[in-house]
């Protein structure tokens, strides 16, 4: 999982990757997972009409955090945010529905669980800004990208 250092891309103009648009990439993060709360998070995701792709338990190494995190590289909460990624497991994952980044961002609500919307799965499980339970790709690209990151061609068919 580790390489790449430009993990993201912001560019919108042309789609190299093979995934389709009807899907997103998803992580439950280590404070859910460390805290019991990974099959709760499942329902609430299968219940919202996605359909999982492609799933796996697994933990970050620092290189892998740097590197999925690569675009926030000189935000203040950098080092924050990759000790948090590595300190316990996270479940990584694809899904699929119509709309699936949009919703699924819906889904789960404002980075800062504070801010969330009642019935998301932030306002719900997650403990603070840091600790927000899950992660939800912000586009297309990056849901291609970001599953290619953790999981091979022959489990993104
Ligand atoms: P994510 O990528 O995890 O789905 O979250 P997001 O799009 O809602 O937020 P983003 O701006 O991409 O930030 C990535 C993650 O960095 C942590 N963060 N901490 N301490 C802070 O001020 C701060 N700000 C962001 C969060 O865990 C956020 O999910
Ligand atoms: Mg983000």
């Amino acid at each position: 999982m580790t390489g790449d250092v430009f993990l993201h891309s912001k560019s919108q103009e042309i789609n190299l990757f093979p995934m389709a648009t009807n899907r997103t990439f998803t992580m439950i993060k280590p404070d859910a997972t460390g805290a019991g709360k990974t099959g709760k998070i499942i329902d609430r995701i299968i219940g919202a009409g996605f359909t999982i792709k492609a799933m796996k338990w697994t933990q970050l190494s620092m290189d892998d955090a740097a590197a999925f995190y690569a675009v926030h590289k000189e935000r203040p909460f950098f080092g924050e945010l990759t000790e948090y990624m590595t300190s316990a497991p996270i479940v990584a994952a694809i899904l699929e529905k119509d709309n699936a980044v949009a919703d699924f961002r819906t889904l789960i609500g404002a980075t800062n669980p504070a801010e969330a919307a009642p019935g998301t799965i932030r306002a719900d499980f997650a403990e603070s800004i840091a600790a927000n339970a899950v992660h939800g790709s912000d586009s297309d690209e990056n849901a291609a990208i970001e599953g290619a990151f953790f999981f091979s061609a022959r489990e993104l068919a």
